[in-house]
């Protein structure tokens, strides 16, 4: 076996180069390269098909959508969010002049802590800010009951939840809005890309002007709005990637099986097991330390296992509340966030992607179980 290959944590699927080629060769000579060309309109339809949802809007990145989402439903004040996520998530208020309140996440899914969100509440709330975490659903019946309750809007940031599904319902169909990133290292990518996902032909309308400056047509300008159009290579890549994504979510389901089957006698070494009723994505695989039960720190494992060339990440340590920009706010005090900071010093995201050989998957295991 090779004992030293590079594993990483992800691995981008590619789509077909003679395919791409092809349809390269129609976008040089058509030489409409963006601006809502017909790959951009195709995919939209087709990923509208695929996620069961009636309208998205693409973006060239995760973050623009989640920037666009708060300018789309006008959200000021304070938004209630997570600290247990990707940088990007809480950044986006920030740059939308928003206090990011940051409450607690459950244990079972790594999502906000639906308990902890009423206490949070200020007359300057305006909106929930939750995330789907590696692809598990949050506990998205409880947070609009509350969102109900007090008039608040809901924006779900799906980056990692990619065609999971609840009972046979997309998860995008939840809360007002929901956004998605399509960056390489998710399960579904076109390089960089993202979308917006919105229920009525309202809101998309207004989400396109917004992502093209704020024009409505050449001489009139609607709202402030940004560049955050995906250009016709990368729709062009991303109808090829569509056509292989459910492969590569079988092979990861293999290799989340054989993760559980291999681990499940191993004291100390917690992980999530799918959820009935639900399409999981197998987006990531953390696996949770607790050091006594082990008999090995999870920073211990994490680096043992660099030394090894199997690059798993801690993903997401540090926790967002701890980086600089948002630790004075008193939300981000380690007392307020208990579950949040515990789970950030156990967790470390296995390699999990759809290369990933028996051989690979063997160097891993060995890893952790052979302490
Ligand atoms: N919200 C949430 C919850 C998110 O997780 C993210 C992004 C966003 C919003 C924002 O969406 P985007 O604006 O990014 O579309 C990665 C990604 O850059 C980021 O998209 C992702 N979340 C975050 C969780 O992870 P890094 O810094 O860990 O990536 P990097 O470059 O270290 O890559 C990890 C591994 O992936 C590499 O060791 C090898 C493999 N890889 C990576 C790239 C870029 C490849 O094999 N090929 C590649 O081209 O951030």
């Amino acid at each position: 076996m090779d004992t030293n290959k590079q594993i990483t944590v992800t691995s981008p699927q590619l789509p077909d180069l003679d395919e791409f080629q092809a349809l390269l060769k129609e976008i040089w000579e058509s030489k409409w390269i963006t601006n809502n060309g017909q790959f951009h309109k195709l995919l939209e339809e087709e990923l509208c098909k695929y996620l069961k949802v009636p309208y998205i809007s693409l973006f060239t990145n995760g973050t623009l959508p989640l920037l666009t989402a708060l300018q789309a439903l006008r959200i000021t004040g304070e938004v209630i969010t997570t600290p247990y996520s990707f940088v990007a998530t809480t950044h986006s208020l920030w740059w939308n002049g928003i206090k990011p309140v940051f409450v607690d996440i459950e244990e079972s899914t790594c999502g906000m802590d639906p308990n902890r969100i009423e206490a949070a509440i200020t007359p300057r709330t305006t909106a929930i800010m939750p995330v789907h975490c590696y692809g598990k659903p949050c506990n998205t019946k409880h947070i609009q009951e509350i969102a109900n309750k007090y008039g608040l809007k809901v924006i779900y940031d799906a980056a990692h939840a990619f065609g999971v599904e609840v009972n046979g319902e997309g998860i995008m169909n939840e809360g007002d809005i929901s956004t998605l990133s399509f960056h390489a290292t998710k399960v579904y990518n076109t390089i960089e890309g993202g979308a917006m996902i919105m229920h009525d032909s309202e809101m998309k309308k207004r989400v396109d002007f917004l992502k093209n400056f704020g024009f409505a047509d050449e001489v009139t300008v609607v709202a402030p709005g940004i560049n955050g159009k995906m250009d016709e290579v990368r729709a062009a890549y991303g109808l090829l990637n569509l056509k292989q994504v459910d492969s590569a979510i079988a092979a990861r389901q293999r290799v989340a099986q054989i993760y559980r089957k291999e681990l499940k006698d191993i004291p100390g070494v917690r992980y999530f097991e799918d959820i009935p009723g639900v399409r999981h994505n197998y987006s990531y695989f953390p696996i949770f330390i607790k050091a006594e039960e082990y008999g090995m720190s999870r920073d211990d494992l994490y680096f043992k296992m660099k030394a090894r060339n199997i690059l798993g990440r801690r993903y997401f340590y540090p926790l967002i509340s701890n980086f600089s920009t948002y630790h004075g706010l008193p939300s981000a005090a380690t007392e307020n966030l208990p579950n949040a900071t515990r789970i950030a010093n156990e967790v470390i995201c296995l390699p999990m992607h759809h290369e990933l050989s028996d051989n690979d998957l063997e160097r891993i295991l060995d890893c952790i179980k052979n302490r």
